[in-house]
């Protein structure tokens, strides 16, 4: 077998990995009307649920009417996971339907432990902040590092409320969380059309090489 024809396969094989890496969330992008993965909310006055309403097809939705004195953050998570060290990434989409002014807001973070099985005392990330409501916009978690200090992690999805009046609501959906060595490998994306041109190109090089060309 020729270099070039082992760099064709390795070219191949690569594109392959990275259509088949896995994702940890089940049912990351609703299609099934499915949110039992996502425990929660425990908070009085809200629920979740699976709507048809997506980008595209279904999402699961947080919504709120809490009233204070209670504490204004609404929040589902998915089950303690302790995974291999390294890198951890979590982002996903979000739908800010709410009733109220831009105080509220829907965020995707890590809630990690110190421990192995998510029962010390929980580690909070920073907030994303005050977002555009009506449009669905990129969320992405701060990556989360497994080691020695940190051993364990509930992804989370949280609505704030940030005004107790009228309805809250937050849309999630196209989630992604991507565990150390399963992370989305940068190539450029490549329909059938790009992909017919990489193998002319590497077949076309590989043909000069055999001719004696550079
Ligand atoms: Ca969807």
């Amino acid at each position: 077998m020729s270099k070039w024809t082992i760099c064709f396969a390795a070219a191949v094989a690569s594109m392959g990995t990275a259509a088949a890496q896995t994702n940890v969330i089940p049912n990351p992008n609703f299609d099934a009307a499915d949110v039992s993965w996502w425990q929660g909310p425990a908070q009085a006055s809200s629920s979740k649920s699976w709507d048809p309403f997506g980008n595209p097809g279904g999402s699961l939705f947080l919504e709120s009417t809490l009233l204070p004195p209670q504490l204004a953050v609404i929040e589902v998570s998915g089950p303690c996971i302790s995974g291999p060290p390294g890198e951890w990434i979590y982002r996903g989409q979000v739908f800010n339907a709410s009733e109220g002014p831009l105080l509220e807001e829907c965020a995707i973070f890590f809630v990690r432990y110190e421990d192995a099985t998510c029962s010390g005392p929980p580690i909070f990330d920073s907030s994303d902040g005050p977002q555009p409501q009506g449009v669905w916009i990129d969320r992405e978690a701060l990556p989360l590092e497994i080691n020695q200090f940190i051993h364990s992690f509930r992804p989370t999805l949280q609505m704030t409320r940030g005004n107790f009046k009228g309805v809250s609501r937050c849309y999630f959906d196209n989630l992604e969380l991507l565990s150390p060595g399963q992370q989305v490998v940068e190539v450029p994306a490549m329909g059938p059309v790009g992909m017919w041109v990489l193998i002319g190109v590497l077949l076309l090089t590989g043909i000069r090489k055999l001719y004696g060309g550079s």
